[in-house]
């Protein structure tokens, strides 16, 4: 087998919306354009998702807390997520990306790889298809973005991220080491905070000091790892551009403005969750393999609890009666049980297989229950369980 050396050298686009929640707004609402508009949780305990780059020159940004970004902030515009018109433009933006090339593997809402090597005999040089998928997406969504190129997906992220706001950047090959020698090795994929404290623990912050380390070093601090990560910091990388897998999970959580004290507020909050996510595993035409609970409890502590469905299901009741069992006993366990965050999410498989329909008719995926939400919205019928106490069962 040739060594990835031999092979031609590949062509990836790395594509990241710029502030990509805000300009959506930006966008929808001209009166705020060049505006600090700042879109996230707006309640006690929200957190910033994003911050349009007018916001971000007041050090606003991802993930701080709301009530920071309104101290730095003061006249900022605060608007919180519309999670359904971000995936109805990413969906938009997708089609753009699948003009230039097949081959594209998503990475959130606003961010992709395309791989598109295969397409320079038709499209012209990866540059002048950065150039022209800016351009469409500027024309069709009124959008900007930022386009990394290079010859694999560390270095056309890398470059991206070089290239923010509203650009293109390349990274040769032959550029690339000294290039990104200058990054914080945090930047470096794989790179997360344990293994960042361990290298900085040892001297080295840069990828080029990544770069200038012995094998021994890093063996000794990374064991086998040491060798991939040095070849990632020289630039290497040989991964393929995966083009997107189904969605793997379905799910619903809601952080509480006060943590939930009692077991059967949670329970009830529980119910409501799990019939939304419910109604969206069957509306996707799936079934839930495992059922997953998300726990945070205060001040800041996330665990999970999961089980497996045999044979897999999408019926509420049985999802509920499942989730159920996984939080008493959660809550059982714990000393002084409260939830600031509660979530539960279904591992997919698909339905159409499990459910072959043996006389030909077509198959209808929603239950009367989902028919009669989605023609009188959601919320229509709904188990008693999630009601307020006021109209909800006893226990
Ligand atoms: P990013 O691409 O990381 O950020 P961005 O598009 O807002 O800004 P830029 O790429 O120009 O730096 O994330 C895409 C969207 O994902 C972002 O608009 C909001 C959401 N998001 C969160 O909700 N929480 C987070 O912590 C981050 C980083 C992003
Ligand atoms: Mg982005």
């Amino acid at each position: 087998m040739p060594s990835p050396d031999d092979q031609p050298q590949r062509a990836i686009l790395h594509v990241d919306m710029d502030a990509f929640y805000a300009a959506v707004e930006q966008r929808d609402d001209p009166q705020l354009r060049g505006l600090p508009v700042i879109v996230g949780g707006t309640g006690r305990r929200g957190v910033v998702a994003t911050a349009s780059y007018e916001a971000r020159r007041f050090g606003v940004g991802s993930a701080m807390p709301t009530a920071q970004a309104r101290e730095r902030c003061p006249d900022g515009i605060f608007l919180p997520p519309r999670m359904a018109r971000y995936a109805e433009v990413s969906a938009q933006i997708f089609c753009i990306f699948r003009e230039f090339s097949p081959e594209v593997e998503g990475l959130s809402l606003d961010e992709a790889f395309i791989d598109v090597s295969a397409s320079r005999k038709l499209l012209g040089t990866p540059m002048a298809m950065a150039q022209a998928l800016k351009e469409k997406i500027r024309q069709r969504c009124q959008l900007a973005c930022t386009v990394g190129v290079a010859s694999n997906k560390l270095l056309a992220k890398l470059a991206s991220g070089l290239g923010k706001p509203d650009g293109i950047r390349q990274i040769t090959a032959d550029q690339a080491s000294a290039v990104i020698a200058v990054l914080p090795i945090q930047q470096l994929w794989t790179v997360g905070e344990r293994t960042a404290e361990r290298l900085q623990a040892a001297g080295i912050h840069r990828i080029g000091d990544l770069q200038q380390a012995s094998a021994t070093t890093l063996h000794r601090l990374l064991g086998p790892r040491g060798e991939s990560l040095r070849r990632l910091a020289l630039g290497l990388d040989e991964r393929p551009v995966v083009v997107d897998r189904e969605e793997k999970s379905i799910g619903a959580e809601e952080t509480f403005e006060r943590d939930l004290s009692s077991l059967d507020q949670a329970l009830t909050m529980l119910m409501r969750l799990t019939e939304k996510a419910a109604a969206r595993l069957r509306a996707s035409d799936h079934l839930a393999a495992v059922v997953q609970l998300k726990l945070r409890k205060p001040p800041f502590v996330t665990q999970t609890r999961q089980r497996q469905l045999k044979p897999p299901l999408a019926d509420t009741a049985l999802l509920y009666a499942c989730a159920r069992e996984l939080l008493e006993t959660w809550w059982a366990a714990q000393r002084r049980p409260a939830l600031r965050l509660l979530g539960v999410s279904f591992e997919l498989v698909g339905a159409q297989t499990q459910q072959a329909d043996l006389f030909g008719a077509k198959p209808t995926s929603l239950s009367l229950e989902d028919q009669i939400n989605a023609r009188f919205g959601q919320g229509g019928l709904v188990h008693a369980r999630g009601l307020p106490a006021k109209f909800g069962p006893k226990g």
